[in-house]
């Protein structure tokens, strides 16, 4: 089918879907035919809370039974953003299914074990918000990108609570920091307090479905609140002793955002543990890749090898000597991870996620050129 033509065909009703805000398409109508004729619903997860969910539909918000679906593999328990089909009645009314992911944001529980946890689904940016009231910690930037990348999403780093770096000079150092660490990936400076910032990401969030991640006391449900222009999410101010944060967001919350586009607010993260995330790893760590690419053994483990492009790299100041630690220790957790968790598994669901991934970019692109 040619896909331009079936979203032009369909274009004037997606647009007039009361469930366009969201994110409906063409393409998650035909995904959706089946249950529509089973009779089903279809909506989009907005909260998740212990086998419930609230999911949002044209005729409004619904409280659904999720027991449904397999409620047993944490990667394919139903999640906020998640498109899902509905029974229209009942008591519980349950979810009967949801259509399959275009990307999902996924971790480890935890860096010593190999259970992996969806944090969203269905997302466009995914947005690390890290705080410029705190000492940048460049490695764990470096690890939330993995991730990112690997989620199918486009990354993008938003250093909030610019409003603390009072040198502009300064600011503009961190934020260069933190660009070396992030090839590819846009870097902003916002101040959800003075509202420096807000109408670049603004524009970034219009572009469909975006997550905000990264640390409890970040600031993300205020940027959240900033973007909405109402106070939605509560916020907290964060211990004054040991700057962390408390917590304050204890489920993932999808809001419509006013400027457009659809915004994922999620509790903060202690850390996150890589999951199978070796092409969001070497994303990450890219011009180390395209160095080594020039390494005289294209085995070269950039240790003490003659002709070795990393090493003469980092000795010629070109590549700081921190990313190739950062690289390696980042290899070497996702592979103890990747060989302890169900290879086929993974695999099936990767190319499940990378086939709508494609799709979905596909009709992004199809209908911004539509709109030009
Ligand atoms: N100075 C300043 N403080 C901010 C800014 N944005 C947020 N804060 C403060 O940072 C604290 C934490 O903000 P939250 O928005 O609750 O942080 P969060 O990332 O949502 O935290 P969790 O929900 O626990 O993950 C609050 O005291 C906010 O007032 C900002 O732009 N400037
Ligand atoms: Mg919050
Ligand atoms: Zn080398």
């Amino acid at each position: 089918m040619n896909l331009a033509s079936s979203l032009s065909s369909s274009s004037s009703s997606s647009s007039a879907h009361p469930l366009a805000p969201y994110g409906w398409d063409a393409g998650w109508e035909s995904e959706f035919t089946s249950y529509a004729e089973q009779g089903c619903v279809p909506g989009r997860v907005v909260r998740v809370d212990r086998g419930q969910c609230d999911v949002v539909t044209a005729g409004g918000v619904l409280r659904a039974d999720t027991a449904f679906v397999t409620p047993h593999d944490p990667l394919r328990v139903v999640c906020t953003g998640d498109w899902v089909a509905v029974e229209p009645d009942g008591n519980p009314r349950y979810v009967r299914a949801y259509l399959p992911r275009r990307t999902a944001f996924v971790r480890s529980t935890s860096s010593k074990r190999s259970e992996g946890q969806i944090l969203a689904a269905n997302v466009d940016h995914a947005i690390v918000a890290v705080s410029l009231a705190a000492e940048l910690e460049l490695a764990r930037i470096e690890r939330f990108l993995a991730l990112a990348w690997e989620s199918g999403a486009q990354p993008v780093v938003v250093l909030t609570k610019a409003d603390l770096v009072t040198d502009p000079v300064t600011l503009a150092y961190l934020v260069q920091d933190v660009e070396t660490a992030a090839p590819g990936v846009p870097v902003l400076s916002v101040s959800a307090e003075q509202g420096e910032g807000l109408d670049v990401l603004g524009a970034v969030v219009a572009g469909g479905t975006a997550v905000l991640l990264g640390q409890s006391g970040a600031g993300k449900s205020t940027l959240a609140n900033a973007l909405l222009g109402d106070d939605v999410m509560d916020v907290q101010a964060i211990r004054d002793v040991d700057g962390k944060g408390r917590h304050t967001t204890t489920t993932r919350n999808l809001l419509v955002m006013p400027g457009g586009g659809v915004l994922i607010d999620t509790p903060g993260l202690r850390g996150v543990g890589l999951w199978d995330a070796g092409h969001g790893v070497g994303q990450v760590f890219a011009e180390i890749e395209a160095l080594a690419q020039r390494c005289r053994f294209h085995d070269c483990a950039h240790e003490s090898e003659p002709g070795c492009a990393v090493l003469a790299a980092i000795d010629d100041g070109e590549l700081p000597g921190r990313r190739l630690e950062s690289y390696r220790k980042l290899l070497r957790e996702n592979q103890r991870i990747v060989a302890k968790t169900d290879a086929r598994l993974r695999a099936e669901i990767r190319k499940e996620w990378k086939r709508r991934g494609a799709m979905g970019k596909a009709m992004m692109e199809a209908k911004r050129g539509r709109a030009r």
